[in-house]
């Protein structure tokens, strides 16, 4: 069995979608499996592990249908420190800017980070031997969305797939995956998106082109602000984008005034870390640095925190993450809002009443 924090910010009960309130990630490299946020698009299945296959098809030499035991015997096991954030997070403050109607209104905790164990994919992929005009690699699980009447799917490039990081993973933070995160069996592709990282996966396809399920083909695509979805327009989502968030103090709540610790997270985009976090307490004339974490692993978020000193009144936290190529975060959420309000990557900025 499962269960999470009673405090979670639940936006749906079936499919199930829920956020931990943001100070319950603040300061903690590793999410806990009980305060990790989870994103469904239809209803869990119900998957034995004793029973559960995938099968390996598509563009290989050979054919592969695996079970649990055979990907403990066949292949060594793999450890890997990986945050997983939805590409929708954030969208709540896209909402304020304009309606973005029938999407979940998340907040700054559609992020968490936890350890992984399973096997590369690249070491099942090399087991079925990828066959000439293979370019991308495709996900299927037999989760039914109701709003498009579609098992889940997405597809990742061959080149990312074949890169040792993936995962087939059945153990998160020390135990068995649970199976509201994909248990018996998930994918896990740090550094992209998490739509990509298919939960209670059955099915792993190589093929010259990338998946045609909904999920890949026509959602998680970052349009122009006028345009409507529709089957291969937009940017397809995959790798992540610079980001930070402020973890707490809440937003909207009410501190004393003197010293207050803001604490946050920062994620750089695949190959990239955190330079620095800027703090500023009057809408970016004047900024101070916060101290940042060294990551968990190349394939985590970075922790920050800083101490401001607060006058009573009114008061306004604006965060900016620069990453090491010097770039930082776009200013404002209406400046980065698109119809299925994607990527809110914008500098985060809370307001407090400082009494
Ligand atoms: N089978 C399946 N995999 C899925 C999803 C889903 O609905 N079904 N949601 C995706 C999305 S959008 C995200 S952000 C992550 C969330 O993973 P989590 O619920 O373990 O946090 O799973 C991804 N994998
Ligand atoms: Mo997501």
């Amino acid at each position: 069995m499962w269960s999470k924090r009673d405090d979670m910010v639940v936006h749906d009960k079936e499919p199930f979608n829920a956020e931990p309130p943001p100070g319950a990630l603040a300061g903690r490299p590793l999410t806990p499996v009980e305060a990790f946020y989870s994103r469904n698009h239809g209803s869990f299945p119900d998957l034995a592990p004793a029973t559960w296959q995938l099968r390996v098809d598509g563009l290989v030499d050979r054919g592969l249908v695996l079970s649990l035991a055979d990907l403990h015997q066949r292949f060594s096991p793999r450890t890997e420190v990986a945050t997983l954030v939805c590409a929708g997070n954030r969208r709540a403050e896209l909402m304020a800017v304009r309606d973005i109607p029938g999407q979940v209104p998340w907040g700054p905790a559609t992020i968490s980070t936890a350890e992984w164990t399973g096997v590369s994919l690249a070491d099942v992929l090399a087991a079925a031997g990828p066959a000439p005009g293979a370019a991308h690699v495709a996900f299927l699980a037999p989760d039914i969305s109701p709003a498009v009447d579609q098992p889940y799917g997405s597809s990742i490039p061959l080149t990312k797939a074949c890169s040792g990081e993936v995962l087939l993973a059945w153990e998160m933070n020390g135990e068995p995956l649970p199976p509201v995160h994909g248990g018996p069996v998930r994918v896990v592709v740090p550094g992209y998106i998490g739509a990509r990282s298919v939960k209670w996966v059955q099915q792993v396809t190589v093929q010259a082109e990338p998946s045609d399920n909904y999920f890949q083909a026509e959602d998680y695509r970052l349009l122009p602000p006028d345009a409507e979805p529709a089957p291969g327009r937009g940017i397809s989502l995959g790798p992540l984008v610079l980001t930070s968030a402020i973890l707490s103090p809440d937003d909207g709540s009410r501190v004393a005034a003197g010293p207050t610790e803001v604490a946050g997270y920062a994620l750089a985009g695949e190959g990239r870390s955190i330079a620095r976090v800027d703090v500023s307490l009057d809408g970016g004339r004047t900024w101070v640095q916060a101290a940042v974490e060294d990551p968990p692993s190349p394939w985590a978020w970075q922790l920050w925190r800083t101490t401001v000193v607060l006058p009573a009144g009114p008061a306004e936290i604006t965060a900016r993450a620069w990453d090491d190529t010097g770039a930082t975060q776009p200013d404002s959420p209406a400046s980065v809002w698109n119809p299925s309000g994607y990527d809110n990557t914008s500098r985060p900025c809370i307001r407090l009443d400082v009494r």
